[in-house]
This record gives structure tokens, C-alpha cells and sequence, in this order.
């Protein structure tokens, strides 16, 4: 029979009333799926689940309030951020990039971490992280930073990263050349994010190539599943 048919669920009801999910592989391994600490909203955590999810790994997910943390999310990870990734074995991923690090080894075939992995694209993933996710932080929230005009982070934010993203998309449909790789992840929910503030100023910015992509992504089959709303509080199959 195939594999992936052979796999079942089970629910398992831990001391605390929490309940996991029991990937049960063949006849008699029963093992706890990876607990994903999300907030379905927060960019980190949306290219975490895009890497879970490219990859095919089952998963539950346990969706916080970032008002009041889970106790047990902070005692995996006192630095209080999601995503944070609890693994059967206790073992605790509490970086974005290295959930999806995590999520493609060993199951890289398609070479959807490999492709990521050029200068060009791990300065582009750096400089999303660092001065992209300053200034859209700025944009989207000015007052919060002091900022008396948010069309200047803004501005920052459309000659950096944009623009860079701009030049290579115009040569190539995706960052990893013909086919998406994990930095393509690892960047459009910031994108995303950065669009909404202001759909239709970014809409008429002459970043064509950008939008295009950054459309694919919003049209791609595991993005739907990705934007999977959960109740909060309760550990859940995602
Ligand atoms: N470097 C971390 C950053 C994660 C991060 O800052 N997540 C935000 C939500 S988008 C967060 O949890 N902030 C904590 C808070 O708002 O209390 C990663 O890549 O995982």
C-alpha cells in the first residue's frame, strides 16, 4: 500500500487536557506531530507554515494571542516571538528561517532550500529581515516610531528591497530562477504585508515584474491552506 496511505491520526490527550495529534506511520509507530506556535497574521510565522507546508510535513498548531502568551510557548522560548517549533523529540525551533531550514532537510529533492541558498538570494532574505522589515515597521505603524511621515520609510522601503526584488524579478519568475525556493518563502509575506498598508499606492508603483509574483503567491494552492483560520488557545491539526 502506499505510504502516505497507511498514515492515520489519533488524538492524544496529554496531563494538561492539551491534545496532540499521533502521526501513526505503518502499523505500531505512533509518533507526536511538530507543535507550531503561530499567529496566523505575523509574516515569520506565515513563511514558516509556507515551508511546513511546500515541504509536506503534518503539523499541529497551537494560535496565540501575542497579548498573552502561552505559558508553555515561553517556557519553550522565553524570548516570547512566534513562530516557535516543538518537535516529538523535545527539541525547540524558535527562528523563523530555521523552521524552514528544519522543515527541507532531508526533503529537498525539488532543491527548494538548495536554490535559496546563492549570495543574491541570501542578501536579499538579510536585507528583507533587516532594513525592509525596519521600515515597513515604520510605515505601518509611524506614530509607534515617531515617524512623521510614513511616506518616507515607505520610500526607503520601494528603493531598497522592492527595487531589488524589481531587478530580479523582471529577468526571472521566481528567486529561485524558473522554479519558487525558500527565499521567495521566506520574503512575499512581507511583501504582502507591506502592500496592504497602502493597496492602492503600491499597486500603480512601477514594480510590475514584483507584483506579478507576489500574485502567484497569493494564488499558490498551499497559501489558501496556509491562511487557515484557528481557533485560539487550543492545539489543533492544521
Ligand atoms: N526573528 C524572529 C522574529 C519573530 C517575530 O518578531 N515575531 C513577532 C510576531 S510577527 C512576535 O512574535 N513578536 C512578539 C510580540 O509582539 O510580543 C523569527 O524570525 O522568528
Amino acid at each position: 500500500m502506499h505510504r502516505a496511505r497507511e498514515r492515520k491520526f489519533l488524538k492524544r490527550v496529554g496531563p494538561g487536557g492539551e491534545r496532540s495529534s499521533l502521526l501513526v506511520v505503518g502499523t505500531n509507530q505512533l509518533m507526536p506531530l511538530p507543535l507550531l506556535y503561530n499567529y496566523r497574521r505575523c509574516p515569520y510565522a506565515m513563511r514558516a507554515r509556507m515551508a511546513l507546508l511546500v515541504a509536506g510535513i503534518e503539523f499541529d498548531a497551537f494560535e496565540i494571542s501575542l497579548r498573552d502568551k502561552p505559558a508553555a510557548m515561553l517556557a519553550y522560548s522565553p524570548k516570547g516571538t512566534v513562530p516557535v517549533l516543538v518537535l516529538a523529540n523535545g527539541r525547540v525551533i524558535d527562528e523563523s528561517l530555521h523552521i524552514m531550514r528544519w522543515a527541507f532537510e532531508g526533503r529537498d529533492a525539488d532543491g527548494c532550500w538548495q536554490r535559496a541558498q546563492t549570495p543574491d538570494n541570501l542578501a536579499l532574505v538579510t536585507l528583507n529581515d533587516g532594513a525592509f522589515k525596519q521600515q515597513l515597521d515604520r510605515y505601518k505603524y509611524p506614530e509607534r516610531h515617531g515617524e512623521a511621515d510614513a511616506a518616507v520609510p515607505r520610500d526607503q522601503a520601494a528603493r531598497g528591497l522592492l527595487h531589488a526584488l524589481e531587478q530580479r524579478l523582471a529577468a526571472q519568475p521566481w528567486l529561485g530562477d524558473g522554479q519558487p525556493c525558500a527565499a521567495d518563502l521566506a520574503i512575499f509575506p512581507f511583501v504582502r504585508q507591506f502592500r496592504a498598508v497602502d493597496v492602492a499606492w503600491f499597486d500603480v508603483q512601477p514594480l510590475p515584474a514584483t507584483r506579478l509574483w507576489l500574485q502567484r503567491w497569493l494564488d499558490h494552492e498551499r497559501f489558501e491552506a496556509c491562511l487557515k483560520k484557528l481557533p485560539a488557545g487550543v492545539r489543533l491539526r492544521f
